[in-house]
């Protein structure tokens, strides 16, 4: 490649790349009422900064090849910042190792832009391979913190080498720039994936939200949603954990469920997100689900409503992980507006929003799952016979 052509296939990369950071991004027609999703993924493998990928030396890249590609942008932890929405990717390379790196909006429905670099998360141990889905919190103590899975080969097996252990990393941070990295959450598990700081003390002690596994990965190894507390997060060590949220039978939680970002603060209560996951002819199907717990004792499950909050649709059933949303990130902000930020197939990142009064009416007042469809069909006629009397019993639609 000549030097002219070298550099207009830069200058092309980068009005491309600036045209898509730059693209606005809108709600799309015709929601649910419960929330609205945006017409466009906030965050792609596109996204990502030119320099992380491409070197731009013509004399040792003279192709102007990818160096380095990323693959995917997902299960991004996300909080307020100065006023804008950071969101803490995952962001997953040709190689397939996660790292975690930031991307900052205005609005936090377009125009994110990641930071020049990536976090430098410090090494615990040699043997942790892959480290993802960080769950950000601002903890009362005046810290944030990063919870997320650090991921390693499980050297019991040797001959297997798809066997791994999940642990939870902990992290913390005053600009989210410099981490400091503390040991590993130490629970009777083998497998942590999915833990999340809750946002104050519990009776002056840390809680946490867990996952207890016998298994990396397996649906039907895991209790459900587990809470417990700790004295010191420095050394974060949590003897007795109790399930707050079971998996069940024949619901979306059937195979496993595991909490996303840390509860939002309501006047009734402390309001969950959290994914649920079911075995399928097709592969395990991921969806996302409501919970309410009761604010005095954040242990305290009091409203569960039945079925799913938010399934994959469109292009976000497809991807390296088909048929999955997962979220791990959500802004409350002052004036009531949340932003619900979830991952397509371990692939994109999208936006949708929504209020917490909005949520708080969906949560007490969706009919929790019937457990039987005989039940099921019960609960629907009350709402048809409710209806077709504010109609005068006439109308059909
Ligand atoms: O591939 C789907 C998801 O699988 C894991 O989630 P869970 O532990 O609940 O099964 C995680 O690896 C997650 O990142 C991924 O999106």
């Amino acid at each position: 490649m000549t030097t002219k052509s070298f550099n207009q296939k830069l200058k092309r990369l980068r009005q491309r790349h600036a045209q898509l950071i730059r693209r606005r991004n809108r709600p799309q027609q015709n929601g649910n009422g419960i929330f609205d999703r945006y017409e466009r993924p906030v965050l792609t493998a596109d996204h990502t900064p030119l320099s992380w990928r491409y070197d731009f030396n013509p004399a040792t890249n003279p192709r102007l090849m990818t160096r380095m590609g990323i693959n995917a942008v997902f299960n991004v932890g996300a909080m307020e910042w100065n006023g804008n929405i950071v969101l803490m990717g995952r962001v997953e390379g040709w190689d397939r190792k996660s790292f975690f790196a930031i991307a900052e909006s205005k609005n936090g429905v377009d125009g994110f832009r990641f930071w020049d670099y990536p976090v430098r998360m410090p090494d615990y141990e040699p043997q942790e391979t892959n480290l993802y889905d960080m769950r950000l919190v601002r903890h009362e103590d005046g810290w944030v913190y990063g919870l997320f899975c650090a991921e390693r080969h499980d050297d019991s097996k040797p001959g297997d080498l798809s066997a791994a252990i999940a642990r939870c990393g902990i992290a913390r941070t005053k600009d989210l720039v410099k981490w400091e990295r503390l040991p590993d959450l130490k629970t009777n598990s083998q497998h942590q994936r999915n833990c999340v700081l809750h946002p104050e003390f519990v009776k002056g002690k840390y809680a946490l939200y867990t996952r207890p596994m016998t298994d990396f990965a397996a649906t039907g190894t895991g209790d459900g949603i587990g809470w417990g507390l700790c004295d010191d997060i420095e050394n974060a060590v949590i003897g007795r954990e109790q399930i707050i949220d079971p998996r069940f039978y024949h619901t979306l939680k059937e195979g496993k469920n595991g909490l996303g970002p840390a509860p939002i603060r309501t006047s009734k209560g402390w309001l969950h997100l959290a994914h649920g996951v079911r075995n399928t002819a097709a592969g395990m199907r991921y969806v996302l689900y409501l919970f309410l717990c009761d604010l005095n004792d954040p242990a305290k499950l009091i409203k569960s409503p039945g079925g799913y909050f938010l399934a994959p649709e469109g292009e976000e059933r497809v991807g390296d992980v088909s048929n999955v949303v997962f979220a791990n990130g959500w802004v409350a902000r002052k004036n009531g507006d949340v932003f619900i930020y979830y991952g397509s197939s371990d692939t994109r990142t999208h936006v949708a929003t929504s209020t917490v009064d909005g949520l708080l009416d969906y949560v007490l007042n969706t009919p929790e799952d019937g457990m039987r469809s005989s039940l099921c069909v019960d609960q629907r006629c009350r709402l048809i016979e409710k209806n077709l009397r504010l109609s005068g019993g006439n109308k059909r639609s």
